[in-house]
């Protein structure tokens, strides 16, 4: 009887060090410790998974996982499927985080998506969606949207909606137009339906300028070149 209480003892005494010991693997960027600051860092989505990703940390510590960023135009982003897939660029400038990551991220529990854009006028706005999931490669990354709030206009959901349609690059073709959208206007892969109100994986273009090839968001400015955007994500329960 007292061996067996010992016993006991010893055996919450070794699950409570166990696990004051343990270090808390972040499973996206809101979960880096208080403090930490903007930058590379390696997250663990689900078990056995490692990706390096830029995180945003804001003031109340409430990290975001950055998806893509365009500030330069030093990265292609005019590139196929497999780019697309398994992600592209420069972590600590242009990128994109890979489809099959995004997947498993966004799988994993509910994110907030946030677009944030600026003009080269150094104006800036943003788009917030309180749902954002996509799908595997076998759904062709089909993508899940809605619920938006923000200053710069719904030109995701809105009044040509993206919400159910898969990707496109310029060597998959699966929107709805007779052509490519990634390949024929927009030279650059995204959700595109015939084609999209929106294009933050476009040409970047160093000055003011306007076209269906340009980084734009109608909503906002019509089809004038963007200066630079900035994707991300949280999970919901970050706002508790
Ligand atoms: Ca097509």
């Amino acid at each position: 009887m007292i061996s067996n209480k010992i016993n006991n003892l010893a055996l919450i005494y070794l699950i409570f060090t166990l696990q004051v010991s343990l270090p808390i693997l972040p499973k996206d960027c809101s979960e880096l410790p208080v403090g930490s600051t903007n930058g590379v860092y390696i997250i663990y989505p689900v078990y056995g998974l490692e990706m390096n990703v830029y995180c945003e940390m804001e003031s109340d510590c409430h990290g975001w996982t950055v998806v893509q960023r365009r500030l330069d135009g030093s990265t292609d982003f005019n590139v196929g499927w497999a780019n697309y897939k398994a992600g592209f660029g420069d972590l600590n400038r242009e990128y994109w985080i890979g489809n099959d990551n995004l997947h498993v991220i966004s799988s994993s529990n509910d994110y907030l998506l946030r677009f944030d854009l600026e003009d080269f006028d150094g104006d800036t706005t943003y788009a917030e969606y309180s749902t954002f999931r996509i799908g595997n490669e076998a759904s062709r990354y089909i993508l899940s949207i809605g619920g938006y709030s923000g200053t710069a206009g719904d030109s995701m959901v809105g009044i040509y909606s993206l919400d159910g349609f898969p990707f496109t690059t310029k060597d998959k073709d699966n929107d709805f137009s007779p052509s490519n959208c990634a390949d024929s206007t927009r030279k650059g892969a995204w959700w595109f339906r015939d084609c999209a109100r929106v294009n933050p994986n476009g040409l970047y273009k160093p000055t003011e300028s306007s076209g269906t090839d340009c980084i734009y968001w109608r909503e906002w400015q019509d089809f004038a070149a963007l200066k630079a955007v900035t994707i991300k994500i949280r999970p919901h329960s970050t706002n508790l």
